[in-house]
């Protein structure tokens, strides 16, 4: 198999107006954050971690997230979950290769650690306030669980909480976050919380999804294409998205298409994706797309290759021959 070496992908897309938040995943974030102590030059290692509501919470929860690399350094960031968040994201970049220990604790809730092995790409984790529906998280891949109940703040949830919360609901003292839900009023339904987060079986590890890191990629608009809403650098901040209208502001058609381009910077291990995932609203699907992708092979011989996305069908490019 020769090893071929991808440099650009353009997506045009006919019957598009809108690709909305939550939109277009292709890497995640730009370099918008400082990671000075473990930050190494031209290191592309990623961690990106967002956090979204499982649990109706009254309160807004500040979260810390601490990053430890394998020789001991640390980068410590935070993240605000408001009661409207639909969820809030954090990045870690730059990072050199190595096993890196997360840790994210916040008032009320027990802390959550996980061992990420970074190797030159980005590394998302997806937590959230408590379990989501229809989801078995003792098989297959699942968000991570942040476990509400940490009365007393010690970073678990055990029988000293429970007591702890029992004897302020009783009145006899009051200390810690005992109003675990955020609506004022310290009752059973606070109790009801903390059997939330307590003696949980369930595998509260997130599966970890791979992707390339936003410091070797850039999205431009194409051709005849007009970035209406949005911008194209939020495509990898905070899974935002763009509104695209053609440049003369005609109906978006297969004859006047709106065209995004994706130019990768790396050649290496960082650049390495098995798919491309472009989200639309329903509302307003895109019923045709070319995707072509541009690559360089070991030779220097350059190569264009097309896959076509039809209306309804989600995905795209399985060529043995292209690693993409
Ligand atoms: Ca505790
Ligand atoms: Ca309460």
């Amino acid at each position: 198999m020769k090893k071929k070496i991808k440099r650009s992908v353009s997506v045009i897309m006919a019957f598009l107006l809108a690709m909305q938040a939550g939109g277009t995943v292709f890497a995640d974030y730009t370099d918008i954050f400082s990671t000075a102590g473990i930050a190494a030059g031209t290191d592309t290692g990623q961690v990106n971690v967002s956090i979204s509501p499982a649990l109706a919470l009254k309160r807004n929860v500040d979260f810390t997230a601490v990053l430890t690399g394998n020789e001991g350094q640390t980068v410590t960031q935070r993240l605000v979950l408001d009661t409207g968040d639909e969820s809030e994201e954090i990045c870690f970049s730059r990072l050199s290769d190595g096993y890196y220990t997360l840790k994210v604790s916040a008032d009320g809730f027990a802390d959550y650690e996980q061992m990420i092995n970074v190797n030159k790409q980005a590394a998302s984790v997806k937590l959230m306030t408590g379990f989501a529906d229809g989801i078995d998280y003792n098989r297959g891949a699942h968000p991570g669980t942040l476990l509400i109940g940490d009365v007393n703040n010690d970073g678990i949830v055990d029988d000293t909480d429970r007591k702890q919360l029992t004897d302020a609901i009783d009145s006899r003292t009051n200390s810690g976050v005992t109003d675990l839900n955020g609506d004022g009023s310290i009752d059973l339904v606070d109790l009801e919380y903390l059997a939330k987060g307590y003696r949980i079986s369930e595998n509260t590890q997130a599966t970890t999804e791979t992707l390339i890191p936003s410091t070797v990629i850039s999205a431009s608009a194409g051709s005849g294409t007009y970035v209406a809403g949005g911008s194209l650098d939020s495509l990898f901040v905070k899974s935002g998205g763009v509104q695209l209208a053609t440049l003369d502001g005609g109906i978006i058609s297969s004859a006047d298409p709106v065209v995004l381009q994706f130019d990768v910077t790396d050649s290496g291990l960082a650049a390495r994706a098995n798919g491309i995932v472009i989200a639309v609203s329903e509302d307003n699907p895109v019923t045709r797309a070319e995707v072509y992708i541009d690559y360089t092979d070991e030779y220097g011989g350059e190569y264009t290759q097309l896959a076509l996305v039809e209306n309804g069908v989600h995905h795209l490019l399985d060529d043995g021959n292209v690693i993409v």
